[in-house]
């Protein structure tokens, strides 16, 4: 079927709640894709870092496939074989002591909301159904009606109440912010460590250690939303490994699964997730043994393959090299490891249109916030990929009037 049948099908049939741009995938390899037509693309999305292992990678796939054939799901009804070593190998990736399985990253969130708010009824005398979450000003953490509701965003929220109480929210960055509004009742902080939808916004340096030191100080759980920073993302395990701030809790999503099958996770210290007991939460798909098959193996790469260190040096390296890019639209380049925005002037007249250009290129790239290029390359992109793109970046700041 041709492109724009395709177009017109989905258009009729589907909700229009995303405004794609009109290229239709039906390949991928590593950081390649190729449409419907044969073009070849560049992904410089990777589908907002879930493939951060490359498409259709190999190995991922190979488990996949054997553990298709052998046992899909059981339910949590009864146990698994996968279950365990998925748990286990999670916890040593991230120091942590324990893992409570999702599918989707705002389940995840979800999760961790329920998990901090029955800490402090139990864990610090908060009295019950007063718990209050301290979140910040521009943050993404999904899109089920809990969490739009504490979104600083009308796009995301308008229409969507009434919202659930309990939540508050401080400027990103400022750690005295953070501070002035802990009450007796606060129970965690949840943040992401780098803002990659308000723009890859990267705060101030010493505010990660801030905010564990304050956390720390007034016994409220420091959270923090890793699904899209976390496992090599940003040139380290996760963005919280800049300033050595170690969260009470990390959530993990996208990439855990090589962006191959929705898996999500809580992870945590011992005495915080054991606050659960049996029937309290749970989830039909969660921890099947397909999802900790392809999750096994997409942390195995990650490791095997030094992915961790390729986006930290390579990461650098474009940075670098679009710094040097003359354009009259870049007002700033900014990023860790390969999670970068590209700024662009208010006058520059939107950063889609660049977006729009650099497909044709044979690029792939989002905006986000109407000004800002986002790049996120799948992690095993190669110097060769990133200089490949860099022309191709370099060619449409400085043509595009
Ligand atoms: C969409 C952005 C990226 C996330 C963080 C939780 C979730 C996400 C830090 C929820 C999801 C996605 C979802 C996607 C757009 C996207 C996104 F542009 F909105 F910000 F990646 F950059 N925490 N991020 O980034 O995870 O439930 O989606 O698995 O279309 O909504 P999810």
């Amino acid at each position: 079927m041709k492109a724009e049948e395709l177009i017109k099908i989905e258009d009729k049939y589907g909700a229009h709640n995303y405004h794609p741009l009109d290229v239709i995938l039906t390949k991928g390899e590593g950081v390649w894709v190729w449409d419907v037509d044969g073009n070849k693309y560049l992904d410089f999305l990777a589908a907002y870092s879930s493939v951060n292992q490359g498409h259709c990678h190999p190995r991922i796939i190979d488990a996949m496939k054997a553990q298709a054939e052998k046992l899909t799901i059981t339910s949590r009804a009864f146990r698994n074989d996968q279950l365990a070593h998925f748990c286990k190998e999670v916890c040593e990736f991230t120091g942590m002591e324990m893992l409570l399985p999702m599918n989707s990253g705002a389940e995840a969130v979800e999760t961790a909301i329920k998990t901090v708010r029955k800490w402090g009824y139990t864990h610090k005398n908060v009295p019950l159904d007063q718990a209050e979450i301290i979140t910040c000003a521009e943050n993404f953490h999904g899109r089920t009606t809990t969490i739009v509701g504490f979104s600083t965003e009308e796009l995301y929220k308008k229409y969507f109440g009434p919202y659930p109480a309990g939540f508050k929210s401080v400027p990103f960055g400022d750690a005295e912010a953070l501070e002035a509004a802990i009450t007796d009742k606060t129970v965690a902080f949840m943040f992401e460590p780098i803002q990659a939808e308000a723009g890859v916004l990267i705060p101030p340096t010493g505010y990660l250690k801030k905010v564990r030191e304050i956390c720390t100080k007034h016994n409220v759980l420091m959270v923090a939303d890793e699904i899209q920073t976390g496992l090599g993302r940003t040139g380290k395990r996760f963005a919280c490994d800049y300033e050595n701030a170690k969260p009470d809790i990390y959530i993990l999503g996208k990439a855990i699964s090589g962006g191959v099958y929705p898996v999500s996770a809580v992870v945590t210290k011992r005495d915080i997730m054991s606050v659960f007991t049996p029937g309290e939460h749970g989830s039909t798909f969660a921890g099947n043994p397909l999802a900790c098959a392809v999750a096994r193996e997409a942390l195995k790469i990650l490791v095997d393959e030094k992915l961790i260190e390729n986006s930290y040096e390579l990461g650098n390296y474009f940075m670098d090299r679009l710094r040097t890019i003359d354009s009259k639209h870049i007002k700033e380049v900014r990023g860790r490891g390969l999670l970068i925005g590209v700024e662009l002037h208010a006058t520059a007249g939107g950063a889609r249109r660049f977006c729009e250009a650099l497909m044709d290129e044979g690029m792939l790239c989002k905006e986000t916030h109407e000004n800002t290029i986002r790049f996120a390359p799948p992690l095993v992109a190669k110097k060769e990929d990133i200089d490949w793109a860099f022309e191709k970046i370099e060619k449409i700041l400085t043509t595009l009037d």
